[in-house]
């Protein structure tokens, strides 16, 4: 039998790292199992799989292999001074470039599960790592082993510059696993004072907010880290604008639902799919935003059950209000819809009158539409990511509708599009006039989400051009 240490090494060793990694190994349930010789061997139905789940950022500092490329060019630096007199811009590019990337790893630090937990916890994960894929479990076991992990971990080891963090658009949602997400949504109405105010019980929060999670597919684009996405930019949009002085706690709380429901068992497959392909959802609700319709009506369906019925220590006046506030939020996420209620909002914006019913209506639906759209507004490599899943899950629908003889959108089809025409005119015509028209009542957004998005459009219209000149080019 080997000692503990050297076993470690051992599996160091198979995994091909040195000290400062993280290893972990997992069981065929996905669970943790903690590296010893007193290890059971591998067999054909219960077997081991190994992860290097991260790169000991926090106790080495900065990778090695960064430190030595920084040491290597200071070294030649110093012997071309010799020779030259002085630094070659080359040199001085390279260095910046070196400068520049540690800085962008220093800035992700935080977010790492260290930055989550408390020192003393005794989880550790990157930016580095890997979400453990777990492809032998069926999606009900998935979701039992989230709830676990979501139930073991405690929303009061998030640190304060986490939740400082979840209160602006430059949050990265690709940092962190499902039962993470989940704490901090957790977060999210606790730090609204959302439990005290409405006599909401911690577990019945707990069992909301895992349903909300059972019921988001597993698709590309519209699942749980889209509704987790959705519902941290309306998180970040209530403190940026200062709505909790402005707006009835109230309003806040059906403004967050309505986020985090907005979405809820969503096919993967757009209204015009629903109504050509005469789908049950269109025949149940008549072809009028059928994907909407559902979203609520799931919704209302899992705060049917009393152990996740979040509402149900409101009067019956407050839970009136609240269904009816949740349906017009939902609802106004069709973008079917987007004009009409983009309109209205522009005819009342230069008179806003916080304290008219009307008007505050408008307003709720149109902080859950930008929400809703909001991807562009984040870091040009966190919205990146969701431009690809979106277009994933946009190429299955057109894939699908052409084997079945349904109309194809050119903004679908894979042979049509690419990531900058797409983002182009999206940004061109849909963000801006909807994120300007917000600014407008909200001048601090400017820098928040306007800007962003501008620049946003800069970078995709580059790249559109580029796209066009080497057509030219090929062509010729
Ligand atoms: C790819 C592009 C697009 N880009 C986004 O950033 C984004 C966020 N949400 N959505 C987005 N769509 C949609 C998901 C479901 C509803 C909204 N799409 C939009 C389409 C290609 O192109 C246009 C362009 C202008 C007007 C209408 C559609
Ligand atoms: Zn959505």
């Amino acid at each position: 039998m080997c000692q503990p240490q050297k076993t470690s090494n051992l599996f160091r060793a198979a995994a091909e790292v040195g000290s400062n990694h993280i290893l972990k190994l997992y069981d065929t349930n996905g669970s943790v199992v903690k590296i010893s010789p007193r290890l059971e061997a591998n067999s054909e139905d219960s077997y081991y799989r190994l992860e290097v789940v991260a790169s000991d950022l926090q106790s080495v500092g900065m990778p090695t292999e960064l430190d030595d490329i920084e040491s290597r060019l200071q070294h030649l630096e110093s012997k071309v001074m010799e020779d030259a007199g002085k630094t070659p811009d080359i040199i001085d590019e390279l260095k910046s470039q070196v400068e520049s990337f540690k800085r962008k790893l220093e800035s992700v630090q935080h977010l790492n599960w260290m930055g989550l937990f408390n020192k003393d916890g005794d989880h550790q994960r990157s930016k580095f790592s890997k979400k453990p894929t777990t492809p032998h479990l069926s999606v009900d076991q998935e979701h039992q082993q989230v709830r676990k992990n979501f139930t073991n971990m405690s929303s009061l080891q998030v640190t304060e510059k986490v939740r400082e963090h979840l209160k602006t658009p430059n949050f990265d949602n690709w940092q962190w696993e499902e039962a993470e997400m989940l704490v901090l949504l957790q977060v999210m109405f606790t730090d609204l004072d959302f439990l005290m105010a409405f006599h909401i019980e911690l577990d019945v929060l707990q069992n909301f907010l895992f349903e909300v999670y059972c019921h988001y597919n597993s698709i590309p684009f519209h699942n749980f880290h889209h509704c987790f996405c959705v519902t941290q930019m309306m998180y970040g949009l209530i403190w940026l604008t200062d709505l909790r002085s402005r707006l009835p706690r109230l309003d806040l709380l059906i403004m967050l639902t309505s986020a985090l429901c907005h979405d809820l068992d969503h096919p993967g497959y757009n209204n015009v799919f629903q109504i050509n392909a005469q789908t049950d959802l269109a025949i149940r609700y008549n072809d009028i935003s059928p994907l909407e319709n559902h979203h609520c009506a799931v919704a209302f369906g899992i705060l049917a059950k009393p152990e996740c019925n979040i509402l149900k220590n409101l009067s019956s006046e407050q839970y009136r209000l609240v269904r009816g506030g949740m349906i017009r939020c939902i609802l106004a996420t069709d973008m079917a819809r987007h004009n009409e209620i983009l309109n209205k909002f522009k005819s009342i914006q230069p008179a806003f009158d916080f304290n008219n019913k009307e008007h505050k209506e408008v307003l709720m639906k149109i902080m859950v539409k930008v929400s809703d759209i909001s991807n562009e507004a984040r870091p040009m490599a966190v919205a990146e990511q969701w431009l690809d899943c979106l277009l994933q899950e946009f190429f299955n629908q057109s894939d699908t509708e052409k084997l079945k003889g349904l109309p194809v959108a050119a903004f679908m089809d894979r042979d049509k599009v690419s990531k900058p025409s797409s983002q182009t005119s999206f940004i061109r015509f849909v963000l801006l006039p909807l994120f300007s028209e917000l600014t407008k009542l909200f001048p601090c957004l400017e820098e928040h989400i306007l800007e962003p998005v501008r620049q946003a459009l800069e970078y995709y219209s580059t790249l559109e051009r580029a796209g066009k000149d080497e057509e030219l080019t090929t062509k010729a």
